[in-house]
Formats: C-alpha cells, structure tokens, sequence
C-alpha cells in the first residue's frame, strides 16, 4: 500500500468508525484520479468527467474520479507512464502518443490512412476498433483500453501558408513524439522536429519551432492561434485518441466495478463524439473570429509526398491496412 492509500484507509475507517453501524460509508471510497493535456470543457475532459459523475450515481459515492486537465501531471508520455504503475487510474491519450507504447496501434499514425473522419470513426467503431482495445489490454503495455474518441483531422498550422510540399521547405514543424511523424513531415517537404505537446506553445512563441499540426479544437483551446495565425487544410493525419484505465488498480476492482467501467465507458465514447462535434464547429468559427487564415492545401500533393512513409512503415500493418481500407 502506498503513503496516500493508507492514509485514504485510515480516513474512511475513522469515518466508517463515527457512523451508525451499518452506515453505507462504512465501504471504502475510491477517488480515481484522471488526466488530459487539455482544459475543462474540452470535448475529451467533459467526457471523462461526465463519467465520473456517473460512476458516483451508480455506486453511492463510492467510486468517483478527480480530473487533472490541462497538463496538471505533464504530457501524454508522462501520463502514460503513470497509468503504467497505478499513481493515475484513467489517462485520456493521443493514439500517436500511444504508438511508441502500443505498436498495433501505429497502423492508425500513417499518413492519409483514412479516407475522411467518416471512414475512421466506421473503423473505430467497428471489429478493428474492437481487436485493437483487446489487443492492447492483453499485451504488455500494463494499460485496459476502455474505448476510443474523436480527435478530428490534422492540419499544418504557422505563419505563412503550407499549401504544398514546397512551401514547407526549410520550416521546423512539431510533431507528436513518435519517430513516424518526424519522417511524414520530413516527407511532407518540412522539418520534423519530435517535440512533447507541454513544450509546444514556448516553443512556437520563441520561434524554437515555426509550426505545428492539429485539430482545430487544439490550435483553439491550447491557445497556439494566438501564435500561429495560418492553418493549411493538410488534412494529413486523422488519429483518435485512447482513454486508458492502469491495470494495476484494474485487477484489484471486483467483476462488477469493472463491469460498471466497461459501461461508463461505452457512453462516454458516445458522449465525446456529439461534444466533438458541436466543439469543432465553435473552434473553427472562433479561429475565424481571431483572425486565423484557412488555407486551402493540395492533399493530392502531400498525399504523394508521403508513399514512402505508408510503404515503409505500412508493410507490417498489410493485413489490418487491407481491412481497414475494405471499411465502407
Ligand atoms: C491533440 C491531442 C492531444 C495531444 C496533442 C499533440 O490533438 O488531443 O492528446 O496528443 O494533439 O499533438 O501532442
């Protein structure tokens, strides 16, 4: 038992000990904490507290999670490594972050893999979502995936326009921490340049990098816009995030607890996907408000650019690529 944990014990015993005898608080209460890189009231953050709420309803106040947005624990490697031994219980992560712990989870990281957002969330949602969370919850990685959310499609975003390869000559672009992006955007005709996401607005302000690539609901909320003012519509990456529970705390909880979870979660993947879309036609509106130029880019080109990068990285993933490009 850690520290924190025995004192927790000893609380809920001196709390159980002042009740009447077979007071409901007599039962141990949990607080679960939670982690995302974004703020409160963004889509993925809302979503999780929402679940925590319901956790709370369905068991008295026996089970219910504190959230730590805003990179309160540090970036997504960060709060990988805590869910791994138990000090986080569920982190809410990039699937491109997620790659270098998970490698079948690389398949969905390639460049242009999906077809539009409508042809991911098919993909998610169905049997490769399903084996891929399976997957990962039977390997190695010490994590249970719960379920998937939205993250929309990924543009180049600086101050001057990227509207082909060419442009991109010479300009240092951040990529999520994952060898596979430094080489799509070298590819791309740019620098990559793999960088943890809670360095990144520094980083664009000073100049230490010229730009970055994201969802519109990112380029918002993390505030970037108010350094990087041209969004080139790119549309090279379209990646879902994870939401991860640690399997340390996991293979403690009773059938029925982690029952209970399995369903929460369920909805929560339901819920995120109606807050996201209601979210990304807000940001995209207020991005225009600020002053944010969209440019149109030529996809055709950077598709093309990026081949090799789908051919080397893609040939280990040729059966699930076959499947996921059958998913209509
Ligand atoms: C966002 C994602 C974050 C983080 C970030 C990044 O779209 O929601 O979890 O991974 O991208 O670029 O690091």
């Amino acid at each position: 038992m850690k520290r924190r944990d025995v004192i927790r014990a000893g609380a809920a015993a001196a709390l159980g000990a002042a009740l009447p005898a077979g007071g409901v608080l007599a039962q141990q209460k949990v607080v679960w904490k939670a982690s995302d890189v974004h703020p409160l009231g963004y889509p993925t953050v809302e979503a999780i507290v929402r679940m925590g709420r319901k956790l709370e309803a369905a068991t008295n106040g026996r089970i219910s999670i504190q959230m730590f947005p805003a990179m309160q624990l540090g970036g997504e490697k960060e709060m990988i490594e805590q869910a791994q031994v138990g000090a986080l219980q569920i982190a809410r992560i990039s699937v491109g972050a997620m790659g270098p712990v998970v490698d079948d989870l690389n398949v969905f990281n390639l460049p242009f893999v999906f077809r539009d957002e409508a042809h991911m969330r098919k993909v998610i949602d169905g049997p490769i979502g399903q084996d891929l969370l399976e997957r990962m919850s039977a390997g190695t990685s010490r994590l249970i995936a719960l379920g998937w959310m939205d993250a929309g499609t990924r543009n180049v975003y600086a101050n001057k326009p990227a509207a082909k390869p060419a442009d991109l000559k010479g300009m240092k672009i951040r990529m999520m921490g994952n060898p596979l992006f430094v080489e799509t955007m070298n590819a791309m005709g740019g620098n990559g340049v793999a960088m943890g996401f809670n360095e990144l607005f520094q980083a664009l302000q000073t100049g230490v990098v010229d730009g970055a690539e994201n969802n519109p609901p990112t380029l918002l909320a993390q505030n970037h816009y108010t350094v990087s003012k041209v969004y080139s519509l790119t549309g090279h990456l379209i990646i879902p995030e994870i939401f991860v529970f640690s399997r340390r705390t996991w293979d403690a909880l009773s059938k029925e607890d982690q029952a209970l979870v399995r369903k929460v979660s369920r909805e929560a993947q339901i819920e995120q996907r109606q807050l996201w879309d209601a979210y990304t036609g807000e940001a995209e509106a207020k991005l225009k408000a600020a002053g944010v130029q969209f440019v149109a880019a030529d996809k055709a080109a950077f598709y093309k650019a990026t081949q090799p990068i789908r051919d080397k990285y893609g040939a280990k993933y040729a059966a699930i690529l076959k499947r996921i490009e059958d998913t209509k």
